[in-house]
């Protein structure tokens, strides 16, 4: 049997996978839920019909969205990840020994307990590291609660549809720089340059305001629209600084200096839009 599953976040781009069987499908409080084994991908998870991870590519989203910030800062003690239930950022912030506690804000339970079910055999289980701290609530408050708390913060969410539209706005942004220490660095999801353009130049005019150094950089992920997705690095502190320590211990498999130094090279048209 051959099922083809066809995503549409765009209502002008389709992109297909084929799929061998479902793994489970729910409505969950917030969101409809499906994990599936993939032909090429492995597993998926998926949200409201949108791919979030796959066993195969996900690695090239996890590792850049946190060692890009970790490493910048140096030795990140206090990390917050917003949203990340799925535990693939939680997975690259444990390889850190500087970090005393990884707290995990994610709104739906039920992401987490199915990713433990249908992920660990690939990319292992962060939850039992003793940092680890979950906390099943809407971020916006946590973030309230919490000024000048965090060396780095991951926000790791889906797209800006629905509920979690606000975590792509400035009031979101403006909070997350507020939970960050003076020198603390943040990572945000930060969608697709052909596609978002707009979106992501209102996040970097508002990273500007906020901090010294924002920057945007990009990696290849084959199961997302255009085959790829960007990332707002937001801090005072330049991204650069990551490039002189080493990575954590572990292995990449995504992530080396020459990736690292160049996802932050954008195309022409995308280099002039955002930064004139
Ligand atoms: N268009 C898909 C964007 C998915 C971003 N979220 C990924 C979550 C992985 N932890």
């Amino acid at each position: 049997m051959s099922i083809w599953f066809t995503e549409e976040l765009h209502p002008y781009y389709r992109k297909g996978i084929r799929i061998k069987r479902i793994l489970a499908d729910e409505q969950t409080q917030f969101q409809h839920l499906q994990f599936v084994e993939t032909e090429f991908f492995g597993n998926a998870m998926i949200l409201d019909g949108i791919i979030q991870l796959t066993e195969r590519d996900n690695m090239g989203y996890h590792e850049m969205i946190v060692h890009v910030p970790m490493l910048a800062v140096g030795n990140p003690k206090r990390v917050l990840i917003v949203g990340g239930g799925d535990g693939g950022s939680l997975q690259q912030v444990v390889r850190y020994p500087s970090v005393e506690e990884v707290v995990v804000c994610e709104l739906d339970q039920r992401v987490v307990d199915l990713s433990r079910e249908h992920f660990t055999s690939s990319f292992g289980d962060p939850w039992t590291d003793p940092r680890a701290k979950l906390l099943v609530r809407d971020a916006f408050g946590f973030l309230e609660e919490n000024p000048g708390q965090f060396d780095v913060i991951i926000s790791d969410t889906t797209d800006p549809i629905g509920m979690a539209e606000r975590l792509f706005s400035d009031e979101f942004y403006k909070l997350m720089v507020r939970a960050l220490t003076p020198d603390g660095a943040a990572a945000t999801q930060c969608e697709q340059p052909y596609f978002d353009t707009e979106l992501i130049k209102a996040i970097y005019q508002s990273a500007k305001v906020l901090t010294k150094n924002p920057a945007y950089y990009y990696a290849n992920i084959p199961t997302y629209p255009g085959g790829g997705i960007g990332f707002m690095y937001v801090s005072n502190t330049p991204w650069e600084n990551g490039l002189k320590l080493p990575y954590p211990p572990g292995n990449n498999n995504y992530i080396n200096p020459e990736i690292h130094k160049a996802a932050f090279a954008l195309p022409e048209f995308f280099r002039k839009e955002l930064y004139g």
